[in-house]
């Protein structure tokens, strides 16, 4: 049995406290079981790219790591990761930057963690690169002679064909992921873009789960990411999980809380998201000193001007709105612009009557997952869900709704807020069964193992 090389852009390696993603900790556990290795960018810059590589191990956990020069970075992450293909995959051509610069840089970046992430790899490895920062590294490692088994997970959504054809060099980046063996991706909707882009634009042909073209075949598969479901639930019970839930308990009094968890990125809504929430203000007096939406966003990609403009955008919607609305004790939003660890957000989600979930686009969105797990089973709360969201495909008994339109988002909340107790443990239990299941142990196990068991390099596509 070979190793398991896991590929990011960024490696998270186990921290002293523990506090981490549910995808961190799951990699970490696969890498421990196979002794394998967590390879990418070390987040440092250095004047001259050498390839050098820095290894660490931490808690069975290996990582080798090299550092990016500053044209690397603002090229290639700044620029066609986070500039170009982060926009275009969440449909929003609008902000999509076509720098050739970014392109050019994109391609060099993959060639130069190529280099020395080819010479780790050894016979009988499994390679699993996550995301689209390093959609062409299969190619360059293929180039060097990798004959290993290459899985690709995709994290945010496929765009569809209509919108990839704006990217300049669509065509390109795609062929090279032909050198995959195995795609996967969060959700059928974003495997069906895929398809149909491999059909219709490259005239490949599909079989089944096969997608060949031009000689070169590889698989392509739906599998959605979960939380770490018994991880999640350790952390509600820890010692600041607790103090911050009794903060939020004497805070609250007798308020109905709405909670929304994001990282402050535009494909997540969140000004759609508080004009929603002023629409239901407007339109239900009986919540004013009733209600509170406590929203918690810290702020991302600093670098890419629109998250700053983003970020001006929500400081004065909230503003304006607690202006509108507020009462001298009573406050209708309560905007945090800072992250809080795992087990305090547990508290937060357990204590919220809602959780809003609102994405224009998601790949998956975690924060869903979470509040359902969160919630006290005897007595739990409603999750209002964007139909947008991965998610979504899973979570039919969440509420779900059309994020552009405030209306009826806002009769979601009046409806999630009103619903009574039979009605909310029927949909909760419902959707904890899937969290539960379906959780990040049994994606990574699954995603692995189709990897493992595909062969599309010999010609023979193993079932
Ligand atoms: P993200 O866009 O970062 O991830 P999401 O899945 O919602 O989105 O969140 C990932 C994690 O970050 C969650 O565990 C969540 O608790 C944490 N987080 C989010 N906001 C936070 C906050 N304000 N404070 C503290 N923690 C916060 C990308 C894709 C998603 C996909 C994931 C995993 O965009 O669609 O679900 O990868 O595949």
């Amino acid at each position: 049995m070979g190793r398991l090389i896991v590929v990011s852009n960024r490696v998270s390696m186990p921290t002293p406290d523990g506090a981490q993603g549910g995808l961190a900790v799951a990699l970490q556990a696969a890498l421990r079981e196979s002794g394998g290795l967590w390879f990418g960018w070390s987040g440092r810059e250095v004047d001259k790219f050498t390839g050098s590589v820095s290894f660490e191990e931490i808690s069975g956990v290996r990582s080798a790591v090299v550092d990016l020069e500053p044209q690397d970075v603002e090229e290639y992450y700044n620029g066609f990761a986070n500039r170009t293909l982060w926009p275009l995959f969440h449909y929003r051509i609008d902000l999509a930057k076509y720098n050739r610069s970014f392109g050019s840089g994109y391609e060099r970046v993959n060639k130069r963690f190529a280099e020395p992430l080819h010479v780790m790899i050894e016979p009988g490895d499994t390679v699993w690169i996550n995301d689209y920062h390093l959609i062409p590294i299969a190619s360059q490692l293929r180039e060097h002679g990798i004959r290993n088994k290459i899985g690709f997970f995709l994290h945010t959504p496929w765009p569809p064909t209509r919108l990839l054809v704006s990217l300049p060099y669509h065509e390109r980046l795609v062929r090279t992921m032909f050198d995959y063996d195995v795609l996967g991706f969060q959700t059928a909707e974003w495997l069906e873009s895929f398809l149909h882009y491999c059909q219709n634009e490259l005239g490949g042909t599909i079989d089944g789960e096969y997608v060949s073209f031009e000689g070169k075949t590889l698989r392509a598969v739906v599998c959605p990411i979960g939380i770490d479901f018994e991880n999640f639930l350790q952390a509600s019970k820890t010692d600041a999980a607790q103090a911050l839930s009794e903060r939020v308990k004497v805070s609250l009094r007798q308020l109905s809380m709405i909670v929304g968890v994001d990282r402050l990125d535009y494909s997540k809504g969140l000004e759609e998201r508080l004009n929603s929430y002023e629409h239901y203000l407007q339109k239900h007096p009986e919540s004013h000193r009733a209600v509170v939406l406590i929203q918690v966003a810290p702020p991302s990609r600093g670098e890419v001007e629109h998250y700053q403009h983003v970020r001006d955008h929500l400081n004065a919607m909230s503003g304006r709105i607690n202006g509108a609305f507020a009462e001298v004790d009573w406050t209708p939003i309560r905007y945090v612009n800072r992250g809080y660890n795992r087990d305090e957000l547990t508290a937060l989600y357990r204590a919220a009557r809602v959780g809003l979930v609102t994405p224009l686009r998601d790949g998956m969105n975690l924060v869903a997952k979470e509040y359902v797990a969160a919630q006290d089973p005897d007595d739990p709360g409603v999750l209002v869900l964007s139909r947008f969201a991965g998610a979504a495909a899973q979570m039919q008994e969440a509420l779900l709704v059309n994020p552009y339109a405030p209306e009826e988002v806002a009769d979601a909340l009046h409806k999630a807020l009103t619903m009574p107790l039979t009605e909310r443990k029927q949909r909760h239990a419902a959707l904890l069964e899937g969290v539960k299941n379906e959780d990040v142990h049994w994606w990574r196990e699954k995603f692995v193992r189709i990897i493992e068991e595909t062969d599309c390099r010999q010609g023979v596509a193993a079932q």
